[in-house]
């Protein structure tokens, strides 16, 4: 269930519509594959930053083949690009800890922390991206976020079609989506109706010469925006969907507008592109809420 708020102040910037959906009832959240010791979890307020679920190890499995397992939720998740449902305590989570393509080979990049969670009516992501230099600018939907901070999600819910539907957020909360279909065919006019995403800044955008904290994004992508098997996708429990979830991260230090790609697994290329198969993994829904 996602609802959108929109407006407000710097640091909350809805960036899509409300979707409004009936109330759902209650279901078990499971986490298989997290080894997720949750401590220091709270509810918060403010800009506190979204640092919820202390984890290890997802990633790297995930890389190995494994599948993530995403627990359902009954409580109404609020797109306001604050992390601070109860619900995400519970979430799945993983970070972006792959950084395909640095040039100077370094391990490490800004830490990017994801989390998922889904309900009958959409599939749910949270980000949690330190960023020392937002940059952030582009304001018109759909327009190409080349050089914005961003997050992205591919979801392909039918793999033998190699079909998957991309949303991807900037810092500031603006959204493009479009369908594609290995390989790099793209749909652009395609349209997720009643998908939802909102972003906070923690400091400032377009500014090189100060520190920055970071920036969060909430996601809801309706599960009917999607096909499977030639219909209308719906979700049930032990429904498989492979996933890709990637940052490209801004920076404005050599005075141009530089990007480091941060991702679960590296899709093997030389150059950045992460629409392969060899970029997915599986993610599968547990705990159903009905
Ligand atoms: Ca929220
Ligand atoms: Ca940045």
């Amino acid at each position: 269930m996602a609802e959108t708020k929109a407006g407000g102040s710097e640091g909350r910037i809805a960036a899509r519509r409300t979707s409004a959906v009936a109330a759902v009832a209650v279901a078990a959240a499971t986490i298989v594959l997290t080894a997720c010791a949750i401590q220091g979890c709270g509810r918060r307020s403010g800009n506190e930053p979204a640092t919820l679920t202390p984890f290890v190890g997802n990633s790297e499995r995930l890389r190995a083949g494994g599948t993530l397992v995403c627990p359902g939720t009954d409580q109404k998740i609020t797109v306001d690009g604050r992390l601070d449902e109860a619900a995400w305590l519970k979430a799945a989570a993983f970070e972006l800890d792959v950084f395909p393509w640095r040039r100077d080979g370094a391990a490490a990049g800004q830490k990017t922390i994801v989390r998922a969670l889904w309900d009958r009516e959409c599939i749910y992501f949270g980000f949690d991206c330190e960023d020392s230099d937002i940059l952030s600018r582009v304001t018109e939907a759909d327009a190409a976020l080349d050089g914005d901070d961003r997050v992205c999600v591919y979801l392909c819910p039918d793999p033998e079609t190699e079909e998957y539907y991309c949303f991807e957020v900037s810092a500031m909360g603006t959204v493009r989506d479009y369908r594609a279909k290995i390989y790099r065919e793209f749909d652009a006019k395609w349209d997720a109706g009643g998908a939802a995403a909102a972003a906070r800044i923690r400091g400032t955008r377009e500014r090189s010469d100060d520190r920055d904290g970071g920036y969060s994004v909430e996601i809801a992508v309706p599960w009917r925006c999607m096909s499977r098997g030639g219909a209308r996708m719906a979700a049930d429990e032990a429904t498989v969907v492979l996933v890709c979830v990637c940052r490209a991260d801004a920076s404005g230090a050599a005075g141009g507008r530089a990007e480091t790609f941060s991702a679960v697994k590296s899709p093997g290329t030389r150059a950045p592109d992460f629409h392969l198969m060899g970029a997915f993994w599986r993610m599968v829904l547990g705990g159903r809420p009905d």
